[in-house]
């Protein structure tokens, strides 16, 4: 520990802290921009460029930025000294004019850390004027928008590409006043491996990454009487939604959620757990048959679509690893346009569905045409957790007061199994649940599996079922998952099964959720909050959702068979 004196305050603090930590635990908040702390993925971003959280420690002739400055013995600080405070707004000013002042209708207007510091700091004027930069808008991919106009160089982005997600699209180009981040040569997002994680739009402090706004196309279809508009809700936004209406973080709105989507005038509100608890029932009949027959172990999960879109880039000698099953939200889509269509005759050109996701990147998997079944698109428009908030107060719904209502049938029922695909290790446990029912022929009493539960990024353990050891690893975060694909290529490897998620804290912390970055208790309450949903369930194992066993023994047939193969499979290409 060292002293250091902070506003006249003497403190404690350990010797490997900041100034801006040491700030926090003083009781004094130094304003900041460009820092960022993820502090359960180990992760700082640290580039000390915006300058804003400038202070005077005695002694020193110049100022010094407290994200990046260790304390040490006896340093005294003030933190918002005249000189100090000048250089932060100087700092911000310079921000400021070059930057575009469209706030009324920027997607991040009163969401923008750049505007709400500017707020916070009484900015009324800015003195500097001259030429400001004007570039080209990257909306060149389904999923995110890049505009380097609201960018502030703050570098957030980047490190989340590069350090947490290790794809290494975005860095720093050119010098100057002409500085821009983004892919090398400046391509076009879409001709980059970008695989749409989401990771840079959930820490872009301003509108300079964004996800693609799809709201309008939805608006569209609920008002074209020729269309006949489903829906389908995530695991993970029943968890999140409620945050954009105020509620606590961790709160459940299920109920509301369902009551808003059929006020907003869809004609069936359905879930995504349904096809989750279907993926479950295809996804362990192909491990087992992989484990039985001699086929490629591990088989890892397919349903997160930045991880397909990872190793499909950077591990093409992989790509027979993954599960060929279609990820839920593609399957229910298929389910709505092939049984749902058919039981209520109508003719799936007139259906729309639209997913409501906490992902950016199944924005761009929805439109991989390989997933499509007779020249039809399976879910036609992706919107997210945000968006979807956004629709809610459009339409000028008070969602807090709405009540609770249940998903439409058939294709709404679900069990705890597939609740829990929203989190990290939740895939597999799902998958355990229902291979340990097939494996033993009984009936299993302890659903609940601690030993796949937790938020470490790189995770383990060893399921014995009949005798039996399964050995089954986790990863959530692409820097995670590239270990764990990395010790499969060496042959180090020795599971049989794997769970991926791209996003930290797995769906929960999506890239299109509510904006959550650099707080980790967010994540944390969601994730309690979706075993909370699992355990309010009445059936929490995917193969005994009733509804689900109807669909094969009437439509499908045999698990893993022929048509439910032709169906719900794909395959990946390097
Ligand atoms: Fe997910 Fe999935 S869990 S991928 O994280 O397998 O997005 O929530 O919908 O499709 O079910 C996301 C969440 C989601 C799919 C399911
Ligand atoms: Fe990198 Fe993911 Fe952003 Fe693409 S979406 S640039 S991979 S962080």
């Amino acid at each position: 520990y060292v002293k250091v004196t902070i506003n006249d305050n003497e403190i404690e603090v350990p010797r490997e802290y900041t100034i801006l930590k040491a700030s926090v635990e003083a009781g004094v908040k130094i304003p900041t921009l460009c820092y960022l702390d993820l502090h359960d993925l180990k992760m700082i971003n640290r580039t000390a460029s915006c300058r804003v959280c400038m202070v005077e420690v005695k002694d020193r002739p110049n100022l010094a930025p407290a994200c990046s400055t260790p304390v040490n013995d006896g340093m005294v600080i003030v933190t918002h000294s005249n000189r100090a405070i000048k250089a932060r707004r100087m700092s911000v000013e310079l921000l400021l004019s070059n930057h575009p002042t469209d706030c009324l209708i920027c997607p991040r207007n009163l969401r923008c850390e750049l505007q709400a510091l500017a707020n916070e700091l009484n900015i009324r004027e800015i003195d500097y004027s001259g030429k400001m930069n004007e570039f080209h808008i990257d909306s060149s991919s389904q999923a995110l928008i890049k505009n380097q106009n609201k960018c502030i160089l703050c570098r957030r982005c980047e490190t989340a590409c590069n350090e947490i997600q290790t794809c290494g699209i975005l860095s720093a180009l050119n010098r100057g006043f002409e500085t821009i981040v983004g892919p090398a040569f400046n391509l076009p997002m879409v001709e980059t491996s970008c695989t749409y994680c989401g990771a840079c739009v959930a820490v872009c402090p301003t509108a300079a990454l964004t996800e693609a706004f799809h709201v309008p196309k939805v608006w569209e279809a609920l008002n074209d009487p020729e269309k006949y508009v489903v829906v389908q809700t995530a695991p993970a936004i029943r968890v999140a939604l409620g945050e954009l209406f105020g509620m606590e973080e961790g709160s459940i709105v299920t109920g509301k959620m369902v009551s808003a989507l059929r006020r907003l005038g869809f004609d069936q509100v359905f879930d995504t757990d349904f096809g989750a608890d279907v993926t479950i029932v295809e996804e362990a009949k192909e491990l087992l048959h992989r484990i039985n027959d001699g086929g490629r172990l591990p088989m890892l999960t397919s349903c997160c679509p930045a991880w397909v879109s990872f190793i499909e880039h950077q591990f093409p000698d992989l790509v027979d690893i993954p599960s060929t099953c279609k990820s839920p939200h593609i399957i229910l889509g298929t389910l709505i346009k092939t049984y749902f269509a058919e039981k209520m005759n109508i003719d799936p050109a007139k259906i729309v569905v639209v997913s409501i996701m906490p992902c950016i990147a199944k924005k761009a998997e929805a439109a991989r045409t390989e997933l499509s079944i007779d020249h039809h698109d399976n879910v036609d428009i992706v919107v997210s957790t945000r968006e979807l908030g956004a629709m809610i107060k459009e339409a000028g719904i008070d969602f807090n007061k709405l009540p609770d209502e249940e998903f439409d049938h058939p294709l709404g029922e679900s069990t705890g199994a597939s609740v829990i695909f929203g989190t990290t290790g939740g895939v597999i446990e799902a998958a355990v649940r229902t291979l340990h029912e097939w494996m033993t022929g009984e009936e299993l009493k302890q659903v609940d599996f601690q030993a796949l539960r937790g938020i470490d990024g790189l995770r383990e353990a060893i399921i014995s079922i009949n005798g039996k050891d399964l050995k089954i690893g986790i990863a959530h975060g692409l820097g995670n998952a590239r270990q764990l694909l990395e010790d499969i290529r060496s042959g180090k490897s020795n599971y049989h099964a794997i769970e991926i998620m791209a996003c930290p804290g797995g769906c929960i912390g999506g890239g299109g959720q509510p904006y959550h970055f650099g707080n980790d208790k967010i994540v944390k309450e969601r994730q309690k909050a979706i075993y909370r949903e699992d355990e309010n369930k009445n059936i929490r194992i995917s193969h005994r959702n009733p509804e689900v066993q109807k669909l094969y023994q009437t439509y499908l047939g045999e698990p893993y068979g022929e048509k439910a193969y032709r169906l719900l499979h794909t395959s990946f290409a390097p």
